[in-house]
């Protein structure tokens, strides 16, 4: 093949977010769009890591990812890189990508060095829906905020990008195909979606203990992908390997536009699994699962729900660090230490306080998490936007989590399989609040609000924050019976291992008996601006520990409400998701 070198101009906005680059797929589909930022994150790579490199290309299936894999091929010829792998029919969850780059040996034992992941996580896929790009470095993890500076700087001069003359590349068929090019041979390898992170999954997890829960008449089970590329592993790991029923796969065929639906699995917009769950308002005369679960478009995220009970994504990770070492294998000999995102509740402080481990707060977005797991500081971290993961790999990880939770129930049910009561998720949640206290919490989006009105919001926000008088005398004169902010700011991380540090992360208040709230704007979006209200309270007495989250957090929501002057900044008088 030949390689030219076409022209092209900058766009604007091609800055990546929380987690790469996401748009309208129109926009996406204007020409040399794509191709703009894939040379700028060649650019932006170190030679080695692109010449002679070689490149996994995959996503959650979404719309336009085909042409964008053919793309993306093509491109890599003409930038010299060696190899490209794509996992069959161009999918690969996002946990699977890092599982790839980490564990894989292509045919001709090479290692990846990076990949160009195809995603828009968790927001709707097809033609007037969403379409997502980003890259994850050698270690499996998504790029630093050094590496994405350095894309968007070139995103902003670029002026030209390099392409091979290729044919499109069958990515159906499982195989590899050659091409010579000027330096010389350049292989594109299509290879089984799942078979890598099944591998992975079962060195880490107690299979064996798995599939005796699963295949006991008293534990029942479903999972929903939402059409996403999750179901592409659902069969293989849950039907397959651990012998649940085909019956228990929701929504199992992945889709480029999620079935129309929003893969993104809370109680909002995975309905038709909360309302198998007895949760909802359609609670049918069916008994509901013991389980059920649920992933994103990339199945990075997980919900878990027990039978008529929401476990919130902040618990979850609490509960499985506390149980980790029991119940999983892969932490026997004990945990490094745990992390959470700042706006995810602090349960997760006290059970590092109790279990004597190591401890982090990082901003939002899983590439905070990637230096402390290569420094062997952390073992198990999460978010409470339903991100549940560890050092396994270097992403979230949606069907890791649901592996933890089935070896924790497997674990705390080893000897009732037989005869006696099972112990529930419900059971399992509520003696963890007994025993570390519990946090009430809740998150409150306003989705698609004008960008103006919510760098407004930020903008008061930030300046209020800086005066605790001024805090203390709103929050009073709002409600009388919450306790005082003691302590204000504007979220600022500095990186213990590489020292890089990351500013306007979000305001915090937190309060003198422990409640916090966050305020920060999304960086996911594609269109407007979504402001996130994060709201929690603590309680420690055992006795007080089973209220409604909303009843109990209600004088927390007025407060962060009145302070924000939500209403009067963005005119919504309700938030557009509530988890
Ligand atoms: C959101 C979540 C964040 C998560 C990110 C990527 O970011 O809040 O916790 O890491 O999405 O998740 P933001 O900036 O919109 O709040 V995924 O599954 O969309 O890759
Ligand atoms: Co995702």
């Amino acid at each position: 093949f030949n390689v030219s070198r076409v022209e092209t101009a900058p766009f604007d906005g091609q800055k990546p977010g929380t987690s790469g680059l996401r748009k309208k797929v129109k926009v996406f589909k204007q020409p040399n769009y794509l191709e703009n930022f894939v040379q700028s994150t060649f650019n932006a790579l170190t030679p080695q890591k692109v010449r002679g490199a070689t490149l996994v290309v995959s996503g959650d299936g979404r719309y336009f990812s085909k042409d964008a894999i053919q793309i993306i091929i093509k491109m890599a010829a003409g930038n010299g890189v060696r190899r490209v792998w794509v996992g069959q029919n161009g999918l690969l969850s996002t946990p699977a990508v890092s599982a790839v780059i980490r564990e894989r040996v292509g045919v001709d034992g090479s290692r990846a060095t990076g990949a160009f992941i195809l995603t828009a996580s968790h927001n709707p896929g097809g033609p007037n829906e969403d379409f997502g790009i980003k890259y994850n470095m050698e270690n499996g993890g998504p790029a630093p905020e050094g590496i994405t500076d350095k894309i968007y700087e070139s995103t902003k001069t670029i002026n030209e990008y390099l392409t091979a003359d290729l044919p499109d590349v069958d990515i159906t068929a499982i195989g590899v195909t050659s091409f010579g090019g000027p330096d010389g041979q350049f292989d594109v390898e299509v290879f089984d979606s799942a078979s890598d992170y099944v591998k992975l999954m079962k060195s880490i997890f107690d299979f064996e203990s798995i599939q005796k829960l699963l295949s006991s008449p008293k534990f029942t089970f479903c999972y929903d992908a939402l059409h996403g590329v999750a179901g592409a592993y659902a069969k293989r790991i849950f039907v397959e390997e651990l012998g649940a029923q085909e019956s228990s796969l929701m929504n199992c065929v992945p889709k480029e536009d999620f079935g129309g639906g929003h893969p993104d699995p809370n109680l909002t917009y995975a309905k038709e699994l909360v309302a198998r769950m007895g949760l909802g308002k359609s609670n049918s005369e069916v008994e509901p699962p013991e389980f059920g679960a649920a992933a994103d478009g990339d199945a990075d995220r997980n919900m878990i729900l027990g039978k008529r009970f929401f476990v919130t994504p902040s618990d979850s990770v609490s509960i499985i660090a506390a149980n980790a070492v029991d119940a999983i294998p892969y932490f026997s000999a004990g945990l490094k230490g745990v992390a959470r995102s700042m706006p995810t509740s602090s349960g997760l402080d006290i059970v590092a306080k109790n279990l004597n481990l190591k401890f982090f707060e990082v901003p939002t977005g899983w590439k905070f998490f990637g230096n402390l797991m290569d420094a062997g500081l952390c073992s198990i971290c999460g978010e409470e936007s339903f991100g549940t993961g560890s050092d396994h790999i270097r992403e979230k990880d949606g069907i890791w989590a649901v592996l933890a939770w089935l070896s924790i129930l497997a674990f705390k049910n080893k000897e009732n399989l037989g005869g006696g009561e099972l112990v529930t998720v419900e059971d399992i949640v509520r003696n963890h609040w007994a025993t570390y206290g519990r946090h009430y919490y809740t998150r409150y989006d306003y989705e698609n609000v004008d960008a103006g009105a919510a760098k407004e919001l930020m903008a008061y926000l930030v300046k209020l924050q800086s005066s605790l008088a001024e805090v203390n005398e709103i929050v009073s004169g709002i409600r009388s019976d919450v306790s005082k902010v003691v302590h204000a700011d504007e979220f600022e991380y500095k990186d213990p291992i590489d020292g890089s540090i990351s500013k306007h992360q979000g305001i915090r208040c937190l309060f003198e008996d422990g409640s916090r709230l966050v305020f920060r704007l999304s960086g996911t979006g594609s269109e407007g601006a979504t402001i996130r209200l994060y709201i929690e309270q603590y309680e420690k007495d055992p006795s007080k520990t089973g209220r409604d989250s909303q009843d109990a957090l209600a004088p927390l929501v007025a407060v962060a409400l009145g302070l924000s002057k939500m209403q009067e900044f963005t005119g919504r008088s309700a938030p557009t998701v509530i988890t």
